[in-house]
C-alpha cells in the first residue's frame, strides 16, 4: 500500500520546485504561470535510517525502503472547476491520491510573478479550496439524480449513498470542505471513501518560504498556521527552492552541512514524509533477512495478521503467529540469534497490535 500524494496550488507558487526537491524525477520549474502542463509523477523513497542501521548488522542483499508516489499537476486558478486555466483537466489525476499537499506561496520575490499580483496565502488558499469544493459539488450533482432514483426504488446501497451525498452537498454549499463531515456507520464511511472527493482527503499545507525563513517561517506562515489550527489541519514550512538546490548536492555530508547552515536538522523530504505518515495514521514495520531489509507500511492500530497481509494475502489467511523484535533490542544485541538468546524475541498471536519499528517474522501455513 504505497502512499500517494497530490500537490495542488495556484500557478507559480513552487509546486514543481517542491516536487523536484522531494523526488528524483525532474519536473520543469520556471518563472511563468502554467509552466506545468502535463502532470508529473514521481516516487519518493521514504527515508528511514533504521533500515540502514539494521542493514549494517544483517548485511542483506538489498535495502527496500517504503515508497510514496507524488503527483504534481498544473496550477489551479479561479474558475478552474469550470475549466479555466489548465488545472481542471488534471484534478482527475489527484482524485485517487490518499492526501493533498497544498502549496502556499509565502515568499516575497518581485521577480516571480504571482497570478493575483500580491502575496497573500490566506486568499490563495481560499481560491484553491473553492475550486476543489466546486469540483466536488460537480461530482456530487452528477451522481445525485441517479442515486436518488435508485434509492426511491428501494435500493439499500443507493439509500446510503444518497444520505452521504446530501450530507456532503450541504457542507460544500456553505463553502466548507467535505473532510469536516463525519459519518457514524461503517457503510456510510465506506461509501464516502469511494466517492474520492478532493476536499475529503487529509490535507497538509506547505508554506513555501525564502531561504532566510527556512527555519522559523515568517508572518505569512504564522497566518497559515493559525488558519490550519482552526481546521485541525497540519502545516509545514519549507524553502523549496533552497531545498531543490540541496537535493542536487551529491554527498550526504554536503547536504547535511547546507541544512545546518540554514538551521535545519532534517531535509524537507524527511519532514514532509513524516507529516504525511502522521496525517494518514501510517506506521512502518520491518522485515530483516539475508535477502533484504524491507520497510512495510500499515495503518496504526492494525493487528499482526492484517500486517502480514500487507506482505502477502496468504500470510494473513494462514497466519499462525508472529515473532517480534523491538528495533532497539535488535540494535543492542546485534543479531536475531542474540536477541532470541537474551529472551527478547516475543511470540505474538492474532491480537497483537503491531508497533512502529517492529521487526516482524510471520509464521504461516497455507
Ligand atoms: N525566490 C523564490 N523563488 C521560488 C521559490 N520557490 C519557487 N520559486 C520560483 O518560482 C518559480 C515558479 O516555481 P514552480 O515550481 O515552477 O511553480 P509551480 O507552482 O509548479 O507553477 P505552475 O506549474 O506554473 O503551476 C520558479 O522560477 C521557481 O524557481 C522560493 O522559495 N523563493
Ligand atoms: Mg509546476
Amino acid at each position: 500500500m504505497a502512499l500517494k500524494c497530490g500537490i495542488v496550488g495556484l500557478p507559480n507558487v513552487g509546486k514543481s520546485t517542491l516536487f523536484n526537491c522531494l523526488s528524483s524525477a525532474k519536473a520543469q520549474a520556471a518563472n511563468f504561470p502554467f509552466c506545468t502542463i502535463e502532470p508529473n509523477v514521481g516516487v519518493i523513497t521514504v527515508p528511514d535510517e533504521r533500515l540502514t542501521k539494521l542493514a549494517e548488522l544483517v548485511h542483506p542483499g538489498r535495502i527496500v525502503p517504503a515508497t510514496c508516489e507524488i503527483v504534481d499537476i498544473a496550477g489551479l486558478v479561479k474558475g478552474a472547476s469550470k475549466g479555466e486555466g489548465l488545472g481542471n483537466k488534471f484534478l482527475g489525476n489527484i482524485r485517487e491520491t490518499d492526501a493533498i499537499i497544498h502549496v502556499l506561496r509565502c515568499f516575497e520575490d518581485e521577480n516571480i510573478t504571482h497570478v493575483d499580483g500580491t502575496i497573500d496565502p490566506i486568499r490563495d488558499k481560499e481560491i484553491i479550496d473553492t475550486e476543489l469544493q466546486l469540483k466536488d459539488l460537480e461530482t456530487i450533482e452528477s451522481r445525485l439524480a441517479k442515486t436518488e432514483k435508485a434509492a426511491a426504488a428501494g435500493n439499500k446501497d443507493a439509500k446510503i449513498e444518497a444520505t452521504v451525498l446530501h450530507a456532503y452537498k450541504e457542507v460544500l454549499e456553505q463553502g466548507k470542505n467535505a473532510r469536516i463531515v463525519e459519518f457514524e456507520s461503517k457503510d456510510e464511511q465506506d461509501c464516502a471513501r469511494n466517492l474520492f472527493l478532493l476536499t475529503s482527503k487529509p490535507v497538509l499545507y506547505v508554506c513555501n518560504v525564502g531561504e532566510t525563513d527556512a527555519k522559523s517561517g515568517n508572518a505569512f506562515t504564522k497566518k497559515v498556521e493559525e488558519l490550519a489550527k482552526e481546521e485541525g489541519a497540519e502545516t509545514m514550512v519549507i524553502a523549496a527552492k533552497t531545498e531543490e538546490d540541496i537535493a542536487e548536492l551529491e554527498s550526504y555530508e554536503d547536504k547535511q552541512m547546507f541544512l545546518e547552515e540554514l538551521g535545519l536538522e532534517e531535509s524537507g523530504v524527511n519532514r514532509l514524509i513524516k507529516k504525511a505518515y502522521a496525517l494518514l495514521n501510517l506506521e512502518t514495520f520491518i522485515t530483516a533477512g539475508e535477502m533484504e531489509v524491507k520497510a512495510w507500511t500499515y495503518k496504526k492500530g492494525w493487528k499482526a495478521p492484517q500486517c502480514a497481509g500487507v506482505i502477502h494475502t496468504d500470510f494473513e489467511k494462514g497466519f499462525i503467529r508472529a515473532e517480534v523484535i523491538k528495533y532497539d533490542d535488535y540494535i543492542q544485541y546485534g543479531s536475531e540469534a542474540a536477541v532470541r538468546e537474551a529472551g527478547k524475541l516475543a511470540v505474538e498471536g492474532k491480537e497483537y497490535v503491531v508497533q512502529d519499528g517492529d521487526i516482524m517474522h510471520f509464521r504461516f501455513n497455507v
